[in-house]
């Protein structure tokens, strides 16, 4: 790995946000591309924290610092990323699911999504299924995002389609779930379109879901 990503890397692992601040700003100048630094420097890091968690060695405020040090980082990479502004190929309605407060995931799939030419409308966290519609009758999206974390929530991903569903809408939109506890047999269970494991693929999901060439 780069140097300077394996300096953010250590900085969003220890929480220090002004090091990953400065560290992007430099790595940025030094020519090295957006998408290195959030993979390399940013994705990987919060994994580790989850590691250092699963171990006792991080509790919660810990993986908070880093959480906020990794979304400092996502704010500078955020314009790089969705520069290259064409018109959309396509509008996504994306959000964390009822009694789910977990958003990085989610947002580094908006921001992947938005960096690949999609136009993004982000509902935030512990979105109701009544929202979800809402969003989906002032919209009009080709693709609903959902996210959850926590095994308790995922079941909220259920309650939401079959709101879609009830409402009319399930054959205007296609519906894409992801999220550390999802896998795909239980995406195919919840009756969603699609699923992707990480953020990079939930790209390659989308454009297969409109049937857009890679
Ligand atoms: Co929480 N947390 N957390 N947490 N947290 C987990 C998820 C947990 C696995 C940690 C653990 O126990 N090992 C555990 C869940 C256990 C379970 O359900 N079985 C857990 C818990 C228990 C909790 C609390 C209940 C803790 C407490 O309060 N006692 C609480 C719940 C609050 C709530 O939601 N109601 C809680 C709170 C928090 C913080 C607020 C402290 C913080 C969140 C900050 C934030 O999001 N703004 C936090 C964090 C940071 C984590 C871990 C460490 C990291 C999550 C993360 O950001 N990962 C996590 C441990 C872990 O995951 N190993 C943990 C990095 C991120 C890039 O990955 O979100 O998986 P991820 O997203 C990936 C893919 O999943 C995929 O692409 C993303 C990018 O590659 N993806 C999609 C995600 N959404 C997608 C949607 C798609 C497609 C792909 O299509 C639409």
């Amino acid at each position: 790995m780069n140097t300077l990503c394996q300096e953010i890397y250590s900085a969003v692992v220890n929480g220090n946000a002004r090091k990953v601040t400065e560290k992007i700003n430099q790595a940025l100048a030094e020519g090295i591309p957006a998408e290195i630094i959030l993979n390399e420097g940013l994705i990987s890091a919060m994994k580790e924290v989850g590691r250092l968690f699963e171990e006792g060695e991080y509790f919660v405020p810990e993986m908070l610092i880093s959480a906020r040090a990794m979304q400092a980082g996502m704010n500078l990479l955020r314009p790089i990323l969705v520069e290259q502004d064409i018109k959309p190929i396509g509008k996504v309605v994306i959000g964390t699911v009822k009694g789910d407060l977990h958003d990085i995931g989610k947002n580094l799939v908006s921001m992947m999504l938005e960096g690949a030419g999609f136009q993004i409308i982000d509902l935030g966290i512990d979105v109701t299924p009544e929202k979800f519609l809402s969003a989906i009758q002032e919209h009009h999206p080709e693709i609903v995002g959902m996210s959850a974390l926590l095994t308790t929530t995922m079941m909220n991903m259920k309650s939401t389609i079959e709101a879609i569903a009830q409402a009319g809408f399930r054959d205007k939109v296609k519906i894409m779930v992801g999220g550390a506890p999802v896998t795909e047999t239980f995406a195919r269970q919840i009756g969603a379109d699609g699923y992707a494991p990480d953020a990079s693929r939930a790209v390659v999901e989308a454009k297969r879901l409109l049937g857009i060439a890679i």
